[in-house]
């Protein structure tokens, strides 16, 4: 992509009303635009990086066995009556009146339209165990929203509703949307730590979040640095017993400011880290919860009908968005992980007046994205200085310089914007590095 074509509206200055890094460089990168109170358009550069969050989510859930669907955002109210939290829910709930005087909801969550639609197909044990996920859009009228995505009103979520015969096999599928949530912080970047948690309005009374350190977390947590020797990223797949890995990373020492009591600590003090923490991912088992109230069963090997074992799993996928520029950012702009940076390469032409210079950049950004580089090329006649400062602030993990000097050489100059390492060498040699 060339920057001269690309609607990146960068700022210079820093926005009077973000607070933490993360919605500073959100909105300094040119990535979102709010609309209302916490509520954002997604401008190209954000909408990439979200995209990329949302893909590595995606995998990981369809890894672990979980089905994609996709829900509506605007909801009936029946459902909601029959489960009985349409007037629990309060005023974080937004509720819509249809032409027809009929009462409709933008979906804060998902818990009651999927039994709804399990419940009208599914009747046998033999067609368990069934988890369904969709990636859609929810609200929630928060009364304070803040931090830009963090905490938004309007925010983008994973949530994956899975179905069981008995309890022990809500365990196991519970289990597995553990391993999955590891496996993908990991491969988003990520450092989380799975915390024992309140369950609030979703219920039920096993669960976890999923907390990422960050200094400007909203809420204090406290671990174990046992926590650094696992290895997240596990290998074990669907029909392997699972129970082993999450006991060994559920018996470690992690608490949110909550439920940690400094007097009552297991931890030795040498041992405990305590920092701030951003919830990422958020999963619960509730059993009956919902089967119950809205008759959601299935006839058993024995004939006799039981209402299946229900668990809901959550992902903040514009949240991460959020999260990884707190967790990985420097004074200059952000340094995204390789995994979900928007392009891989910013590739600048140090002196767009030379035809000479022009003309080997130009090669290169041909070179770069015949070998399937995906590069963004910053073409425009402006100072070097203006250049460098501009890449450093969206943070693309490579950024490669050529000017008329180094030609003259033979040699482009490429920075790494993670260890700030630059190295000279030949044009060839920086198309290898790239594509290798
Ligand atoms: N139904 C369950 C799981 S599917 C549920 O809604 N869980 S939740 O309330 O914990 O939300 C899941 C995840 O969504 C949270 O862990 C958080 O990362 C994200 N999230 C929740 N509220 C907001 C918000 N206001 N802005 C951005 N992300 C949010």
């Amino acid at each position: 992509m060339r920057l001269s074509r690309y609607f990146l509206p960068t700022l210079k200055e820093t926005p009077a009303e973000a607070q933490i890094a993360s919605h500073r460089l959100m909105l300094r990168a040119g990535m979102i635009r709010q609309g209302a109170a916490g509520i954002y358009s997604w401008l190209p550069l954000g909408l990439k990086v979200l995209k990329k969050i949302e893909q590595i989510v995606r995998e990981e859930q369809d890894r672990a066995g979980a089905q994609e669907v996709l829900m509506p955002t605007i909801q009936s109210s029946d459902l909601w009556v029959e489960s009985g939290r349409y007037d629990d829910y309060g005023k974080e709930m937004l509720r819509i009146e249809d032409r027809h005087g009929r009462q409709m909801l933008y979906g804060p969550t998902n818990e009651e339209l999927i039994t709804d639609i399990f419940r009208k197909e599914i009747k046998s044990y033999r067609d368990l165990p069934k988890n369904l996920y969709h990636i859609q859009w929810k609200f929630r009228d928060e009364i304070r929203p803040r931090f830009g995505v963090m905490r938004g009103r309007e925010f983008l979520m994973k949530d994956a509703y899975s179905f069981d015969l008995t309890e022990e096999d809500g365990r196991k599928s519970y289990n597995s949307m553990f391993v999955a949530y590891l496996r993908t912080f990991a491969r988003l970047g990520l450092k989380a730590i799975p915390m024992r948690a309140d369950t609030g309005p979703i219920g039920g009374d096993l669960s976890h979040e999923f907390i990422v350190i960050a200094d400007t977390g909203e809420s204090e947590v406290f671990f174990d640095k046992a926590f650094d020797a696992l290895d997240p990223m596990i290998d074990a797949g669907a029909g392997d017993d699972l129970q082993p890995i999450v006991d060994e990373w559920t018996s470690i020492y992690a608490a949110t400011d909550e439920i940690h009591k400094p007097d009552n600590c297991p931890v030795d003090a040498s041992k405990l880290v305590t920092g701030r923490g951003i919830e990422v991912g958020h999963i619960f088992f509730f059993g009956e919860k919902y089967s119950a109230p809205m008759g959601a069963s299935v006839q058993g090997p024995d004939g006799e009908t039981t209402n299946v074992q229900m668990g809901s799993y959550g992902v903040g996928v514009s949240r991460l968005v959020g999260a990884i520029i707190e967790a990985c950012h420097d004074a200059d702009g952000i340094v995204w992980p390789e995994s979900v940076a928007p392009f891989k390469v910013g590739l600048m032409n140090l002196r767009a007046k030379d035809d000479e210079c022009t003309a080997a950049c130009d090669k290169m950004y041909a070179e770069l994205t015949k070998a399937g580089v995906d590069v963004l090329y910053d073409d425009r006649d402006q100072s070097a200085g203006a250049k460098f400062a501009n890449m450093d602030l969206i943070g693309l993990p490579w950024q490669l310089a050529i000017g008329p000097r180094g030609l003259k050489n033979g040699v482009v100059e490429l920075k790494n914007r993670g260890s700030g390492e630059r190295v000279e060498l030949s044009p060839e040699d920086a198309v290898t590095k790239l594509t290798g």
